[in-house]
């Protein structure tokens, strides 16, 4: 009885295990199939003194037990120049070529680098424009907005098959880790800082995506779907959106920001200019202040307890998406200098 149950454990766990390696091994997307070459590389490389290793176990343990008395016994043995050659230089050759091969491969596929192919056949022309997509982990789901199509939705992705994609993310609140298996590695979401993402879905399908950071309550029902459409399923998929009745407005977004847990699929019609600038600088409210203009606050002096009365000042002048428009009001000689330092 005992013994079965065991049984039955193992099987379902190793089931359950070769159910994680299907996607993160046999991806959808170019940039994941890379990343699970890299995997399978270092594995076998690693296997190389590990396989050894396990069986000399074995077998040492079998030749040298009490009762095999053809085994030397050899009490004062105690070195092997020989031995110390293996035993130092085929560890260190295997570093030195999972250091190299994980070098090249961690700068190939920077997520901060724009895709130079789209699969292994196909390099990215001049002429392909990524597909720009903008991520906002909320607690607890997730925030998309298509600049160039100027809608948004919640808890739903959609992109064209073959297309290069570039996310850029934030968090509303807490850290979260962007996750989609089937296209590539995942990516954290930090308030106040805008992290990017450059990846392909190569087939069409329906993928799952996910947080993969812990970040409270409602965190395991932060989960969505990505779809990869062929160029006239996205139309059509744009299109449904478009028709929602819903605009994506400062106060609509404060709204869906509240925390909530299985949120279902939203769409919104529209969004509004500046929103993203305003999520990524904290402003959305439009009460506090903006933290690329805090940041120039502080450039020009600073906003800690001496400058408390900036605050009061500087309210309601601030817009994310001028940052300068302070400064050119504030000190109008200063403003080519502040561009030289932001240059700088
Ligand atoms: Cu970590």
């Amino acid at each position: 009885m005992n013994n079965s149950l065991t049984r039955a454990t193992l099987l379902v766990s190793l089931l359950m295990l070769s159910g994680c390696e299907l996607v993160v091994m046999d991806p959808s997307g170019d940039v994941a199939s890379q990343q699970a070459d890299l995997i399978v590389y270092s594995t076998i490389m690693m296997l190389i003194v590990i396989l050894p290793v396990m069986a000399m176990t074995v077998f040492f343990a079998f030749h040298f037990r009490a009762s095999n008395k053809n085994a030397t016994y050899e009490p004062d043995w105690d070195h092997s120049i020989s031995l110390e050659i293996v035993i130092w230089s085929v560890p260190m050759a295997i570093i030195i070529c999972l250091a190299g091969l994980t070098w090249v491969a961690t700068h190939r596929l920077n997520p901060y680098d724009p895709l130079t192919r789209i699969d292994e056949t196909t390099p990215v022309t001049e002429d392909v424009e990524p597909l720009q997509v903008q991520v906002v982990a909320l607690d607890w789901k997730w925030m998309f907005i298509y600049p160039e199509y100027k809608i948004a939705t919640v808890n739903e992705l959609a992109s064209v098959v073959d297309r290069p994609i570039e996310f850029k993310l934030t968090s509303e609140t807490v850290m979260n880790a962007f996750y989609i298996p089937a296209m590539s590695g995942m990516i954290y979401t930090m308030a106040g800082m805008e992290t990017e993402l450059n990846a392909v879905l190569n087939e069409p399908g329906s993928y799952d995506g996910f947080s993969a950071n812990y970040s409270g309550a409602g965190f395991s029902h932060m989960r969505f779907k990505m779809h990869a459409f062929d160029q006239a399923g996205f139309d059509a998929w744009v299109d449904g959106v478009r028709s929602s009745d819903t605009a994506l407005n400062r106060a609509q977004y404060l709204e869906t920001a509240t925390p909530s847990i299985d949120d279902p699929v939203r769409f919104f019609s529209s969004v509004e200019d500046g929103l993203w600038e305003a999520i990524l600088n904290r402003c959305v409210d439009g009460e506090s202040l903006c933290q690329n203009d805090m940041m120039m606050v502080d450039a020009l002096g600073g906003g800690g307890l001496l400058g408390l009365h900036n605050r009061e000042i500087y309210r309601g002048m601030c817009l994310a998406d001028d940052s300068r428009a302070l400064l050119a009001l504030l000190k109008p000689a200063a403003r080519d200098q502040w561009q030289l330092f932001a240059e700088y």
